[in-house]
């Protein structure tokens, strides 16, 4: 007997992935696109690639252009107009407040959330301690700029941007002696053995987000909702939804001295967070824990923690200063 074409056959659509087109970027929406064709083989999945203005821009401190959604906007644009179904980010680079009408359908699980030291080869198999007075680390994140000032006062710090090659290609020749970067984004380029020394919580607490994928769709779109629910995990949800939550009532911006870590033990949520002067002097650091299930309430009580500290007043100053 032949088959006959069924007379329901599966819904058929074509889905749209927008991404950004750095490597880093491509590797991350890759492996989702190829996630979701093997789970979906009805659909077909198609990554359109776009550049965005954090892709552009690349002679000004990151800090200074200060701009939230410097490697989102134009994403977010492409879904509002529908040219893509949804987008596939960095989770620490996607802003806590989302545009009208787009949400966060899915945060993947995390990769090791930690900041990762690479040395110049002549400092290879140091540590950032055992660094020469004025050894120079390259850096344009104020959060590792802070943390590493309070900690190495004898190290000199120099902006240093690009993507991951970019910045790699930039130690080598010599311009910097150290940089620092996530061991998530060495590790999905393949380039774990450029990693010499692995940050302890202690001494450098990561990004809001650091280590996860966000996926950002539209809020009215429930079929890509429910496809974009199979990489969905509730531990990382749970852990970044505290971090943004604690991240957005400081009102942090996407580039301030700000730096969480959380861990989940049972149905409890630890989360610490800090936040620090940019000359490494004030650093103010707290603790919450509670249930899983009020991820953002335990951010939002760190922040107020934090703010009965100094942290708002910390926080005034650096925002006056990078406007200025
Ligand atoms: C944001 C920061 C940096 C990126 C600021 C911060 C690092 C900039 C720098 C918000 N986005 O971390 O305090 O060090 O000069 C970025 C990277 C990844 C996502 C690269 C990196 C990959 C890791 C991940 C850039 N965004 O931090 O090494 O998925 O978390």
């Amino acid at each position: 007997m032949t088959a006959n074409a069924s007379p329901n056959p599966p819904s058929q659509r074509t889905i749209r992935i927008g991404s950004r087109k750095s490597q880093l970027a491509l590797i991350q929406t890759h492996w989702v696109q190829g996630e979701l064709q093997r789970q979906f083989p009805n659909h077909t999945f198609e990554v359109c690639t776009l550049e965005t203005q954090g892709d552009k821009v690349l002679d000004v401190a990151l800090s200074k252009i200060g701009d939230k959604g410097l490697f989102t906007r134009e994403l977010e644009d492409g879904m509002r107009d529908g040219t893509f179904d949804f987008a596939v980010h960095s989770l620490k680079d996607l802003p806590t407040n989302l545009p009208e009408g787009l949400i966060l359908g899915c945060v993947t699980e995390r990769e090791n959330p930690a900041d990762a030291v690479v040395f110049h080869a002549k400092y290879k198999g140091q540590t950032l301690a055992d660094l020469p007075e004025g050894a120079v680390v390259g850096t344009s994140s104020l959060r590792r700029l802070a943390q590493l000032r309070h900690h190495y006062p004898h190290l000199t710090f120099k902006d240093i941007r690009g993507n991951v090659n970019t910045r790699l290609r930039k130690l080598d020749d010599g311009e910097y002696d150290a940089t620092i970067l996530a061991v998530a984004g060495l590790t999905r380029m393949d380039f774990t053995d450029r990693i010499d020394q692995i940050l302890a919580p202690e001494i450098s607490l990561h990004a809001v987000g650091q280590g996860a994928l966000g996926i950002e769709c539209r809020d009215n779109d429930p079929e890509i909702l429910e496809i974009l629910n199979v990489l969905s995990h509730g531990p990382t949800r749970d852990r970044c939804l505290a971090e943004r939550a604690f991240l957005r009532d400081l009102e942090g911006g996407c580039q301030v001295p700000i730096g969480v870590n959380t861990v989940i033990d049972g149905d409890t949520l630890t989360l610490t967070g800090m936040v620090a002067s940019l000359d490494g002097q004030q650093l103010i650091k707290d603790v919450v824990s509670g249930p899983t299930a009020t991820a953002e309430a335990l951010g939002i009580e760190l922040a107020g923690k934090l703010r009965s500290q100094g942290a708002q007043e910390i926080l005034d100053v650096i925002n006056a200063e990078l406007r200025s």
